[in-house]
């Protein structure tokens, strides 16, 4: 695949590296369930290991995560957290131009050309974006030794499950793999049983950002999808299995095969009389997901007999099984955003990133506790995220920093996360950042209708991926940067995903983020959510039939929000209010977005668009 095949065979250290691979107990096992697959991979190893001049091959069984990390911890590129307070924790600091996703270098390679990804794409010819590959991995990995990381993502075994290999030499982007997804001797039946896996190739290279590429090639490795990931160590860019593969690569799957890979979470409710109702929700990176699916009930409702429990804080894989369709977290473990983490707005992930948790920059007290925004009162002495004592002026913590947590120190999991099947979803929200406009929700009134809230989502960014935070674009489903084809064709897929289920989930949009005329958030959000996820919870039950009939689609009654005493209620009723001037203006902004995809966006949006669009100007 990497045109060294021949070379490779021949190559000085491929003696060794073929012994290495073999000793593997993990590629033991994969050779005795799958033969095939095992001289497959056995090969593109070499081939990279060739290419990238490594020293050495380590396959990862399962059982590495200690010994690296005390590599790592020896040679001061990890800190360790106080042990009494944070056992098993630390902190890794990344290079200042190395924190978050990269939009502008992620490109999609094909064969055909441009019209093929969409305007929302950056696009490369495969040949060309081969040949760039190779010239900056060649000899990359000098002296390093080669890791190849076999995962699984979702229920061991599960039919709609996915196997990869990401093949890199940051020690760092293994801790977090093992953390995050399922590795090792534990996933080789699995893979060995589908028979397929998505190929990551990744190498930190020189971490030149000039030369910083991840590269999508989902024709290459037999159809199973190739991607290609150097000079970045971070996130996203480097964790292939994640927006890469969950997500990007996934997509195309998705859509040949009719199912939906999103970037949702889903969280589990279970209402006083023990039912439970499951809801998605799609929001843009760093605009609630992990906060959202570890919603915890405020007392009343607990006390009530509300509870709730996570399936996936990022990404939702979901197939129809009979007409429902049911979710599944190909993910193992969080990549969550740590400002703003504390008792009071997120206990949950609190009680789960004190222990096992690498850290990756925050800032640290005196005491080596982690230290960042939101937490309360700034101790004497902090160390902010480069290393430097914090000066009040910059950042304690990266705005993008992160916590890695294996899922299960979670304490509130669902009882199908573990389940091959999945989980039936009743529900998809759709929102983000919204200072204006927007209501604290609305249902839609068709399937169809849902199609366009999600369309027509444009939020603020946030510093997920690097450049301007708080600027207003069109994120459709919260897929804009993980949308690897033609956009229209997704929205038609979504149609038709629509058309297959008996029981499509009810479509919402919905907006923590509305603020007063002094910048303030108008809705108090977090655990409070609860009161909108009642709401949803009792419209899908049918408990609520009655609800205010907006041209936009359904409101809550007040008073169906059951609000605490201690908001504003007039503040509240003005953020459930459709202000149709308003978004009849927002309806010839997005115009020229959807007019961007030219004939492959779908008619039949176009006329829910105008339908929708009809009822606004009516209401003038
Ligand atoms: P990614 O991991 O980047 O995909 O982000 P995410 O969608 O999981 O977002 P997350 O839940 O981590 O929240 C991102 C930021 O938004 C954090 O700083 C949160 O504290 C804040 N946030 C989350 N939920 C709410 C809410 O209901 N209200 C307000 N005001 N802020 C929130
Ligand atoms: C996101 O940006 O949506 C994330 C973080 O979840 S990253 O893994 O860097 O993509
Ligand atoms: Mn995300």
């Amino acid at each position: 695949m990497l045109g060294v095949e021949k070379e490779a065979k021949q190559g000085q250290f491929v003696q060794s590296y073929r012994e290495e691979i073999g000793s593997s107990l993990f590629m033991k096992l994969l050779r005795k369930e799958n033969e095939g697959i095992f001289n497959e991979v056995s090969d593109l190893i070499t081939e990279y290991a060739f290419l990238t001049g490594a020293h050495s091959i380590h396959v990862i069984d399962g059982n590495e995560e200690k010994t690296i990390t005390d590599e790592l911890h020896r040679e001061g590129k990890l800190i360790k957290l106080n042990e009494s307070n944070f056992p098993n924790c630390y902190l890794y600091r990344s290079p200042p131009f190395d924190v978050a996703r990269s939009e502008k270098d992620t490109y999609i390679c094909t064969e055909r050309g441009p019209e093929e990804v969409g305007p929302t794409n950056n696009w490369m010819n495969s040949r060309d974006a081969m040949k760039i590959a190779i010239s900056n991995l060649k000899g990359s990995m000098a002296g390093k030794v080669l890791y190849a990381v076999p995962y699984w993502l979702g229920p061991l075994s599960s039919g709609f499950g996915d196997g990869g290999f990401e093949l890199t030499d940051s020690r760092y982007v293994v801790l977090n793999l093992m953390k995050i997804t399922r590795v090792g001797e534990k996933v080789a039946k699995s893979i060995a049983m589908k028979n397929s896996y998505v190929l990551g190739l990744h190498s930190t290279a020189r971490l030149n950002p000039e030369k910083r590429f991840i590269m999508h090639f989902p024709d290459e490795n037999r159809k199973m999808g190739l991607v290609v990931s150097f000079n970045t160590d971070y996130g996203g860019n480097a964790l292939l299995s994640k927006k890469c593969h969950a997500l990007r690569i996934a997509s195309f799957k998705a859509r040949r095969e009719g199912w939906l890979a999103e970037h949702m979470m889903l969280i589990e409710v279970k209402d006083p009389s023990g039912k439970s109702t499951f809801i998605s929700g799609a929001f843009p990176s760093s605009s609630g997901k992990t906060n959202l699916s570890m919603l915890k009930p405020p007392e009343h409702y607990a006390k009530e007999g509300w509870a709730t429990s996570l399936i996936s804080d990022d990404i939702t894989w979901m197939n129809n099984v009979e007409g429902t369709l049911r979710g599944i977290n190909p993910e193992y473990g969080f990549f969550g955003v740590a400002p703003h983490t504390s008792m009071k707005t997120n206990p949950g992930a609190m009680e789960a990133i004190m222990k096992n948790t690498l850290f990756t920059n925050v800032g640290i007290d005196r005491d080596r506790n982690p230290f960042w925004e939101g937490m309360g009162p700034v101790p004497d002495g902090v160390i902010d995220w480069q290393g430097r004592v914090y000066d009040g002026k910059e950042k304690i913590a990266h705005p993008n920093s992160r916590f890695t947590t294996p899922i299960h120190e979670y304490a509130d999991l669902s009882k199908d996360y573990e389940n091959p099947m999945g989980a039936p979803v009743s529900a998809f929200l759709f929102g983000g950042r919204r200072s204006d406009l927007i209501p604290l929700i609305m249902e839609a009134k068709s399937w169809n209708e849902g199609v366009l809230f999600g369309a027509m989502q444009r939020v603020e960014t946030t510093a997920a991926a690097i450049g301007k935070v708080g600027e207003l674009r069109n994120d459709p489903m919260a897929m804009r940067p993980f949308m690897p084809y033609n956009m229209g064709e997704y929205f038609q897929h979504y149609i038709e995903i629509g058309k297959i289920l008996k029981n499509p989930p009810k479509i919402y949009n919905v907006n923590w983020f509305r603020k007063d005329g002094m910048g303030n958030f108008i809705w108090p959000g977090y655990s409070e959510n609860m009161r909108v996820v009642e709401w949803i919870v009792k419209r899908i039950d049918g408990t609520i039939t009655s609800a205010v009939d907006t041209p936009m689609g359904y409101v809550p009654n007040i008073d169906d929000l059951r609000l605490p005493a201690n908001v504003e209620r007039d503040k509240i009723k003005s953020i459930l209010e459709i202000d149709a001037k308003g978004f009849l203006n927002e309806f010839d902004t997005i115009e020229p977005f959807f007019k961007s995809f030219g004939s492959m966006f779908p008619e039949e949006l176009w006329r829910t668009y105008h339908n929708v669009r009809d009822r606004l100007e009516r209401e003038l």
